[in-house]
């Protein structure tokens, strides 16, 4: 029997939600922040403990054979990976960001402006489909300070309650993509019994909690 590996994230937004939903799915193992692979006893599986960033590649190269992460980090890693079940949590919404009384008032006023994202992929294509060129600025975080300080017009980042932007003077404008966390597979495994049976495990875990 094959020893099947998941990767979740390290530490973050995600990573309790990822191992409590494992936890609950009758799966016993050490959650030691230190070490980065923990060996489940009960179960042919390993959990691998990653960088988001990293895990829709490692799934579709095949280090990983499932992964937990935000569809907004799958979308912009343009990782080919299957979408297996969506989890329910790190919900979230990437949003276009303008000063409050900004003269950006309407998509096409951000022709020539400058937008800072670490979301350069999902940015460009939506900026495309609505036949807007902007100047996508990739910065790698912190994007909110950006208007504040003149080195963007507009900023394109995730939101969730809204405090972030409210804070730093920036109010909401466009939705691009809402997000939530995924379980995701390679390619390679869709027909596996193993992950057969921890699908069915994640999915009673999920509709007994709705
Ligand atoms: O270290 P690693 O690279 O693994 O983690 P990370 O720092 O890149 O990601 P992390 O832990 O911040 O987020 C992981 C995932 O959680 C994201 O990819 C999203 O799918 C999801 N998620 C859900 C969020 C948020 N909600 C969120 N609010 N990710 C980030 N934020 C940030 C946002 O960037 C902004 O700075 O929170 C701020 C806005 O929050 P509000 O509530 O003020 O609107
Ligand atoms: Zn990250």
């Amino acid at each position: 029997m094959k020893t099947l590996k998941i990767a979740i994230q390290k530490s973050g937004r995600l990573n309790e939600k990822s191992v409590e939903i494992l936890k609950n799915c009758g799966l016993s193992f050490e959650n030691y922040k230190s070490s980065l692979i923990a060996t489940v006893a009960n179960f042919p599986l390993e959990i691998l403990f990653l960088r988001d960033d990293d895990i829709p590649e490692y799934v579709q190269d095949g280090i990983a054979d499932l992964g937990i992460v935000g569809e907004n980090v799958i979308t912009e890693t343009k990782a080919n990976v299957e979408y297996l079940q969506r989890l329910g949590f790190g919900k979230c919404t990437l949003k276009i960001a303008v000063q409050t009384g900004s003269e950006i008032q309407k998509l096409e006023d951000l022709n020539g402006k400058a937008i800072a994202t670490s979301y350069p992929v999902i940015l460009e294509k939506f900026l495309t489909e609505k036949g807007i060129k902007s100047d996508i600025r990739t910065i790698s975080g912190s994007v909110e300070i950006g208007p504040g300080l003149g080195l963007s017009d507009a900023i394109f980042d995730i939101v969730s309650t809204g405090g972030t932007l409210k804070s730093n003077g920036l109010k909401p404008f466009a939705d691009v993509m809402n997000s939530e966390a995924v379980l995701i597979g390679n390619q390679s495994i869709i027909d596996n019994p193993e992950v057969a049976e921890l699908l069915q495990r994640i999915r009673s875990v999920l509709s007994a909690k709705s």
